[in-house]
């Protein structure tokens, strides 16, 4: 069923941001993380209505996205771990996880990176024809950025085949979103550049593939559009940071009451779409399957020495 098949995604996600953490504490993961635990919803119902070639492009904070579009969580921990069997050879790391065989385009490091590379990707796919949809994840953090409405604007001009997804967890590091934002938001915004946008609660998993479906039906048909996904961040803005100096308790104990992934559990319980050991043995086939993938990545060397310029300079290609 549909909804299970949702769910059991959402909780991958969250198994494995869990998972990061705790192997970040334990120094197995080098730099920092950004998690997307309490954001499962977005990433998972939008992705929901792509197919394999439509393409998404992430942000620093993409483990969800590559998960939701079908990366492999073995390759991905491995990635995110530097090692050698990782997406990219363990070379790229959290923030740069690509996948091009399931139309992922890679996370991105800088904040509204997502923007210009994914309306290239969509002018790309209407010059080809191909009939490929492309998905701009991105943070409130990017709307205050130029970038912003140079794509929105080109997006419209050239009915592109792209939909913008903004994760609005009100949050851009330390500073809400009230203190850094004038006008309407990303509605008002990409209205005003003849986008059509629609605002949803982006912790109500079946509100977002809703919504999405709409968004992407028109997509499809050529007319850019915007999601507005209200959410809120799970704690610190990476694995290390501490809150305390800016975020209340209560907000942050807020944040995780309102958690999307047991949100749509009990919803589907109470909705008889499952049984609760249905869902448990779910929760069962997913720790097993993060199990697998740590497993995959501790048992992948990392990258030797000497190897650290390879993959630097591109060497032309063969064909
Ligand atoms: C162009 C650019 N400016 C600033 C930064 C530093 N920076 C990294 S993440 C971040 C906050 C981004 O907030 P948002 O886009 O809302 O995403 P969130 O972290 O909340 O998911 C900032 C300012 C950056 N990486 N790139």
């Amino acid at each position: 069923m549909e909804y299970l098949q949702i769910y059991r995604k959402m909780l991958l996600i969250r198994r494995f941001e869990q998972r990061v953490a705790e192997l970040h504490r334990a120094g197995q993961v080098p730099g920092f993380t950004h998690l997307y635990w309490g954001q499962e919803a977005i990433a998972t119902g939008v992705c929901h209505w792509l197919t394999e070639d439509d393409y998404v492009v992430s942000t620093h904070r993409g483990h969800g996205h590559c998960l939701a579009k079908g990366a492999e969580a073995g390759r991905m921990l491995a990635e995110i771990m530097g090692r050698e069997d990782g997406y990219c050879r363990g070379r790229g790391g959290s923030m740069h996880v690509a996948d091009f065989s399931c139309g992922m385009l890679g996370a991105n490091g800088i904040v509204g990176g997502s923007l210009p590379i994914s309306t290239g990707a969509a002018l790309a796919c209407k010059l080809a024809g191909d009939g490929k949809i492309t998905v701009a994840f991105f943070g409130d953090g990017a709307v205050e950025e130029g970038v912003f409405h140079e794509t929105l604007n080109l997006a419209s001009l050239w009915s592109l085949p792209l939909l913008f997804v903004c994760e609005n967890n009100q949050w851009s590091i330390s500073v809400p979103v009230g203190r850094r934002q004038a006008g309407g938001g990303p509605v008002a915004l990409a209205e005003a550049h003849g986008i059509s946008a629609c605002e949803v609660d982006g912790n109500d998993a079946v509100a977002v593939v809703e919504a999405a479906g709409e968004m992407v039906k028109g997509v499809r048909q050529g007319k850019p559009g915007l999601l507005n996904c209200q959410t809120i961040r799970w704690g610190g803005h990476h694995s290390a940071q501490p809150t305390r100096a800016y975020r209340t308790e209560e907000d942050c104990a807020s944040a995780e009451a309102a958690c999307p992934v047991a949100r749509l559990g009990k919803r589907l319980v109470a909705e008889g779409e499952a049984t609760e050991e249905q869902l448990a043995a779910i929760e069962a086939e997913v720790d097993r399957a993060i199990d697998a993938a740590q497993r995959f990545a501790q048992s992948s060397p990392l990258p030797r020495a000497e190897t650290v310029t390879d993959y630097v300079y591109y060497e032309g290609r063969s064909d």
